[in-house]
């Protein structure tokens, strides 16, 4: 046990109170109960006797356990795992034509933020990498009240109408009798839910691209996703889409590598994000915007509020207009990160919302579960939800956990106890506060969707056809994947039903990949239409070719060569990487020469899946120790599979040789330059691919 004596704390649990080396501590160093009275006993419960019963008698005791038995809040119903920081967003150009809120017009001004990026399925303490959307939830503390930017990391979704949200959900949890699978969405139920549903084929294109697996939380794109609106001075409304795009690049892992992480790190995401803000290595995005006048909206072949369809950027640009760094971690997670509440309903003026049902039904949403996760109409008043740099004031009064102390009498609006030198509280602001668009609307009232909304497999089939070969070939794969869990026969059939709606040739990879016939397509509401390719959907060919951001590990033995290893590192880090050397022992290894080398990781923890490149640097008796080691032909075998570069020491060929790797532009002799091994590692060696697995 960890004693101190300046804290006057004692040395163990001894009995008769331990030895106290300091009678006092400063009041403002003491522990005490929630109510302030000090604690001279952290150690012992209070008992009737040495080896008696304790005592009902003992407050402290009861106090702590209590405490600690209502630790936990219920968990968000959907986007329970999440990982977050706090930042900045910095305007860069002015949308004071557009917009009169502040945070889009005034340029340069640095407005504090709080972000979290989350799962969708799988519950809080789920892993961090299985095949899902990723939430990307913004809250911008601007001094006209807090802004919160709900988004994901996929510019549509599922579904159209909100009313369809809980069976969404439900499906793609665990399934209701067995309570698995965890945090996957690989199995019947909610395919079952897929191929009843066409409106979602769109995005479960989306969901069985690369994009679902990122390698970084810091190298995902993020999306308002919903239609909303900005309005300027005189009301003037404009339509509007939001958009993120992280500086490292968009970045995916493979599958295989993915499923290997959640055993290796689950919480992969979380400490990379973590690791890279202590670090000082601040993930920047930049914030765009697609704006277009009601006019333009109409002229589409869609509607703009179907969550459903994109709008290609190369249809309407993006103006990018300011960014995001995050650069302080949060000091408590369960303060910060797990009691954030995102509102989409938090907008200050000059920013409104559209009619998308989708968006109309999180209006309702937010709020709503907010009071069943954090128990009380005042959680606004949690320090990271409370409005920092503008007051939030109004009549609003008393609930559970009421932390403000409200002064007077005016708890009542109008009222007219100034006229008696009494304060009469806030009032109404009809210049400064904020406004709705004044939508004309003369219609029936009706439970139905609208025509414009029918066309469920256009957009699919643009996101598919707009895809480079390799990620198509991903694609087709995750279809595989996904559907060969499924025990459901005619659940798969009706999906490549539908899919025969999005591409003949999917539809037949997919069917070929499960060795099922393909049925006749589905007949569609709406007939799809081809529309004009549009790379900007794309990754592969779309990210820097760096190494900034990313990780490079070294595999090391006894007597391995420190000039190599040295030069490999400097290499790297100079490109703004960072590097780890793995060894068989925690302890490191004693390079030639017999000087040690710490290592960063022990080898059977630290698999190469932890790293976008790696170097085996080796001795030949190191080699042909580590040759005997799975964990080390596993390092380099899957560094190989995952396509990712791999250097190496002449002397480590016979490990390469015994893990399958053979030689391609990505394996790169460190006998010669270790520079050279930097051009190969800035990307994935996309022509392995083929050589490795076989792709559907
Ligand atoms: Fe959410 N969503 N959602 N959602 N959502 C929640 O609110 C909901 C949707 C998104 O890090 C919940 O505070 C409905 C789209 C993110 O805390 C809940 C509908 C998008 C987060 C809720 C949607 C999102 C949530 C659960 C269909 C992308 C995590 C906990 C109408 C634009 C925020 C909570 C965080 C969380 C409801 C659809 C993004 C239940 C009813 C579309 C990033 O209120």
């Amino acid at each position: 046990m960890a004693t101190s004596k300046a804290r006057g704390t004692r040395t163990g649990n001894s009995g008769e109170g331990g030895e106290i080396h300091q009678t006092a501590a400063a009041p403002d160093e003491r522990i005490t109960t929630n109510h302030g009275v000090p604690i001279s006993d952290n150690q012992n419960s209070l008992k009737a006797g040495r080896r008696g019963p304790t005592l009902l008698e003992d407050f402290v005791l009861r106090e702590k356990i209590q405490h600690f038995d209502h630790e936990r809040i219920p968990e968000r119903i959907v986007h329970a795992r999440g990982s977050a920081a706090h930042g900045f967003f910095e305007l860069t150009d002015s949308l004071a034509e557009f917009t009169r809120a502040k945070i889009l017009t005034e340029i340069g001004v640095k407005t504090e933020l709080f972000t979290r990026f989350s799962t969708v399925a799988g519950g809080a303490g789920s892993v961090d990498t299985p095949r899902d959307v990723r939430g990307f939830a913004v809250k911008f503390y601007t001094n006209e009240g807090n802004w919160d930017l709900v988004g994901n990391n996929i510019p549509v979704f599922f579904i159209q109408d909100a009313i369809k949200f809980p069976d969404l959900i439900h499906a793609v949890k665990m399934e209701a009798d067995r309570g698995y699978p965890q945090a996957a969405s690989a199995h019947d139920t909610f395919w079952d839910f897929i191929g009843l549903m066409p409106e979602s084929t769109h995005m479960i294109m989306w969901a069985m691209s690369d994009r679902t697996i990122p390698r970084s939380l810091r190298m995902i794109e993020g999306f308002g996703v919903n239609t909303f609106r900005l309005l300027n001075d005189k009301d003037e409304a404009t339509l509007v889409k939001f958009h993120w795009r992280p500086k490292l690049g968009t970045q995916s892992t493979c599958w295989d590598e993915a499923v290997k992480i959640a055993g290796a790190d689950p919480d992969y995401h979380r400490r990379d994000l973590h690791e890279a803000i202590a670090a000082g290595n601040f993930p920047e995005w930049e914030f765009g915007v697609q704006l277009l006048s009601q006019k333009q909206a109409d002229a589409l072949p869609f509607d703009i509020l179907d969550a459903t369809k994109v709008i290609p950027e190369e249809l309407v640009p993006i103006r990018f207009i300011g960014r995001m760094v995050l650069n302080r971690n949060p000091d408590n997670f369960f303060a910060e990160t797990e009691q954030v509440a995102f509102l989409p309903t938090n907008m200050p003026p000059g920013i409104d919302v559209s009619e998308d049902p989708l968006l109309q039904g999180r209006l309702f949403s937010y709020q709503d579960t907010q009071l069943s996760r954090l128990g009380t109409v005042n959680f606004h008043q949690i320090p990271v939800n409370r409005a920092k740099g503008c007051p939030f004031q109004n009549m609003q009064r008393d609930g559970q956990m009421q932390t403000q102390v409200f002064k007077g009498r005016a708890n009542y609006e109008p009222n007219s106890l100034s006229e008696a030198g009494e304060d009469g509280g806030p009032r109404e602001d009809p210049a400064g506060g904020f406004r709705t668009f004044t939508l004309p609307m003369e219609e029936a009232k009706v439970r139905l969707r609208s025509e414009s909304f029918a066309d469920h497999y256009s957009h699919a089939r643009l996101f598919f056809q707009s895809q480079t070969e390799i990620e198509q070939a991903h694609i087709a794969s995750a279809f595989v994947f996904e559907l060969s869990k499924v025990s459901l026969e005619h659940v798969r059939l009706r999906v490549l039903s539908n899919l025969l709606n999005v591409d003949e040739t999917l539809a037949r990879r997919v069917a070929d990949g499960m060795n099922m016939d393909l049925p006749k397509a589905s007949a569609p509401a709406v007939a799809p239409q081809d529309m004009k390719a549009s790379p900007a959907l794309r990754i592969v060919g779309k990210y820097p070719v760096t190494l900034k951001g990313r990780s490079v590990g070294i595999l090391v033995s006894d007597g391995a060569d420190g000039a190599v290893i040295d030069a490999v590192k400097k290499a790297v880090e100079a490109e703004g990487a960072s590097v780890k050397i793995v060894a068989p022992k925690i302890g490191g290894v004693a390079l030639k020469g017999g000087a040690r080398l710490k290592a960063d990781g022990q080898l059977a923890g630290t698999p190469s899946v932890m790293f976008d490149a790696v170097a085996i640097v080796v001795s030949t008796e190191g080699c042909a120790a580590l040759m005997k080691e799975g964990a080390a032909i596993d390092f380099a075998k899957d560094a190989f599979g995952h396509l990712k570069a791999i250097g190496f020491s002449p002397e480590a060929k016979p490990l390469l040789d015994k893990a399958g790797v053979v030689a391609d532009a990505g394996v790169v002799s460190l006998d010669n330059k270790a520079s050279l091994f930097l051009e190969p590692a800035r990307t994935r060696q996309w022509a392995r691919e083929p050589k490795v697995r076989t792709l559907a």
